[in-house]
């Protein structure tokens, strides 16, 4: 059974507690968006462990969190993600997963759904305080955005490139998003409803607030991301009924979720940088 940074560590108990902002972050640092090959970002990264693993050495961190990547041919944005996230995340001083969800094809992608089977699936594996949701095109230029949770759930893009370091409206919430256990487990998750492109992140924001969550973000300058510019993906076309299923998104948020998230999982590939996790989804469930 391999060791993972997951599996209580005795020596850990004694390590003062990591401080929640390090004196080694250094705030806005340059991306590096250019093409880069996985064995050339796991060279970089010899301190992440199989599984994709890793939590800092001299001092005890603040909670387990578990990042989830839904990626469904999309590789060369998610290395490039890693190249660009994982040494920001040990800057942070933090003990961190790095899990990938990805869908068999041919069915429609569906992100929200993604994020439940990752939420659900992480937790098979060990006890993480904290989740953040996260695209896999999406690179964060500012390392006192700390990846870590918070008494609201948090939306984490205060500007993206692609709209010139803004937002495309206020109450946008995709991208990057963070949940405590219980926080993603009050609001039921994301729809497990909205196959294809749109409405989905708009849906989670409406659970977040259904519940008496506020909308919480870091300042501009600080969730400031670079985002990888891309063609629309095969088997995400826009979701024809996504307007219609927000319409009701209040009244469906205890009904549907997290807890009628239905799947199976065809794969699980550990590599040292993450661990995949390949799901069928069947769209007329
Ligand atoms: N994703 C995949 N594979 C897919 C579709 C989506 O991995 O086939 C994931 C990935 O993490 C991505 C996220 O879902 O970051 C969101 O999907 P997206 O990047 O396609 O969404 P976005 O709104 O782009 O960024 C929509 C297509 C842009 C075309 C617009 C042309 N002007
Ligand atoms: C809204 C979509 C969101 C999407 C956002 C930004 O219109 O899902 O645009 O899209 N909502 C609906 O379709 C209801 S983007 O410019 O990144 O392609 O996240």
């Amino acid at each position: 059974v391999s060791q993972t940074s997951t599996a209580p560590n005795k020596t850990l108990e004694h390590l003062p507690m990591c401080p929640e902002k390090p004196p080694e972050l250094v705030g806005r640092f340059d991306t590096n968006l250019n093409p880069v090959m996985l064995a050339a970002v796991e060279r970089k990264y010899p301190e992440v462990t199989m599984g994709g693993h890793y939590h800092p050495k001299d001092c005890r961190a603040r909670e387990k969190l578990a990042i989830i990547i839904p990626c469904r041919k999309r590789e060369q944005h998610l290395y490039i993600l890693l190249n660009n996230l994982l040494r920001m995340l040990i800057r942070q001083k933090l003990d961190f997963s790095i899990f990938v969800i990805d869908q068999d094809l041919p069915t429609t992608f569906n992100r929200g759904m993604l994020f439940n089977v990752g939420f659900l699936e992480a937790l098979k594996r060990d006890n993480f305080d904290c989740f953040i949701l996260h695209d896999v095109d999406m690179v964060p230029t500012n390392d006192h955005c700390l990846y870590k949770c918070s008494p609201n759930p948090r939306h984490f893009l205060g500007g993206l490139s692609k709209w010139k370091y803004g937002l495309p409206y206020s109450s946008y919430y995709g991208g990057v998003v963070s949940f405590t256990r219980w926080q993603y487990e009050k609001i039921n998750g994301g729809s497990n409803l909205y196959f294809g492109w749109g409405g989905e992140d708009d849906d989670l924001r409406s659970r977040v607030m259904g519940k008496g969550y506020n909308m919480v973000r870091y300042p501009k300058e600080i969730g400031r991301y670079d985002t990888m510019s891309h063609k629309r993906d095969s088997g995400n076309g826009d979701n024809p009924v996504r307007f219609q299923l927000l319409n009701k998104a209040r009244e469906r948020q205890d009904q549907e979720g997290l807890r009628t998230t239905k799947y199976k999982v065809t794969e699980i590939t550990e590599t040292q940088l993450f661990t995949r996790i390949k799901v069928f989804i069947n769209m007329t469930e």
